[in-house]
């Protein structure tokens, strides 16, 4: 009998989680998802992981639907009467949402690491695939723009991307050690791809990629390395991806993407609508495939997770031909 495929996702939030849950969906406990947590503030006395419970709220079945984030049937009271008292109100924490919070950052200030708080809400959820933090040591991510250096947060949601970015900042990241079930994966021999979510590059998978070891093992990682193309059609399927490309001098392309991730990618998987450039993604990696990208209903994210796994398939056929030849 054919072993389930055991698959390693690298993800941001929201863009991401999307096809993290399709994954899900098709392999349940045999997918580990690391996610960025170069996004994580603390803010009104609170730890908060913004990509990691954006996963964990998806995978979950319990994310807002309106946002991508945050919980469905949430309520605002806590905002009302904070906004009410005059306090910093830009960042929205739901009712429900905010328990979370308050359970995360009373674990961690009892000497829990975030990587076990993260395993205990997880399962409290039912959740079955693993969710790991990139690290346990906080690498907060600085964006230096037009406007002065800017913590991610205050970039991201208080200014709502409209400085111009500059460069960002991982701070740390050269020292903080990646998750050991990180590194686990990526070292596991019953691993069959790796699959890097259709998240922005620059602020959502570069943290990661930014950790001791992480990029030297995906070079050398035995199974297929893909990635899904954020940009579709000269845009970004969400957020400020096509922005920051455009600020930092750079094509918005998926040939652009594949440039990025060319040390270590073997397939770019770009949208069925992008087949014009192929040919240009093809002169850099390995394989370039097309797909579904943009997906708008869990059956859509159910499908390009099906194809992911089909175009690793043939890339590991190939693979293991190679090698026993
Ligand atoms: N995004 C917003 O645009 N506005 C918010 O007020 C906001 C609150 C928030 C609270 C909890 C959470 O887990 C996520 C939240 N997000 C909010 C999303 C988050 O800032 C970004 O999507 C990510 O950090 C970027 O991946």
């Amino acid at each position: 009998m054919t072993p389930a495929p055991r698959v390693l996702a690298l993800c941001g939030g929201v863009g991401g989680a999307k096809l993290a849950l399709g994954l899900y969906r098709l392999l349940g406990e045999n997918l580990t998802v690391a996610v960025n947590t170069g996004d994580d503030f603390t803010h009104l006395g609170l730890r908060i992981c913004p990509d990691l419970d954006t996963v964990t709220y998806t995978l979950a079945g319990c994310v807002n639907p309106a946002t991508g984030w945050g919980r469905a049937d949430d309520t605002d009271h806590f905002m009302t009467a904070l906004a009410q008292l005059g306090g910093e109100d830009w960042f929205f924490l739901g009712d429900r949402d905010r328990e979370l919070h308050v359970e995360r950052t009373q674990r961690l200030a009892a000497g829990e690491s975030l990587s076990a708080v993260t395993t205990a809400v997880t399962g409290r959820l039912g959740i079955t695939a693993t969710i790991v933090p990139m690290s346990d040591t906080p690498v907060p991510t600085l964006v230096d723009t037009d406007a002065g250096a800017l913590a991610f947060q205050h970039y991201f949601v208080r200014e709502r991307c409209r400085p111009a970015v500059r460069g960002l900042r991982y701070q740390g990241a050269d020292t903080a050690p990646p998750e050991p079930r990180l590194l686990a994966a990526l070292a596991d021999p019953g691993l069959t791809a790796i699959v890097i979510c259709p998240s922005n590059p620059w602020l959502s998978v570069d943290p990661l990629l930014a950790l001791p070891g992480v990029r030297e093992l995906l070079r050398a990682a035995p199974v297929p390395v893909l990635a899904v193309s954020p940009i579709v059609g000269g845009r970004a399927i969400k957020g400020p991806t096509a922005k920051i490309m455009a600020e930092l001098g750079l094509a918005v392309s998926s040939r652009t993407i594949a440039a990025h991730y060319g040390d270590f990618l073997d397939c770019l998987i770009l949208d069925r609508g992008d087949a014009d450039e192929a040919d240009a993604v093809a002169a850099l990696l390995p394989r370039v495939a097309l797909a579904d990208t943009v997906m708008h209903d869990e059956a859509d994210k159910i499908a390009l997770a099906r194809e992911v796994l089909a175009i690793a398939g043939t890339m590991t056929a190939t693979i293991t031909a190679t090698t026993t030849r």
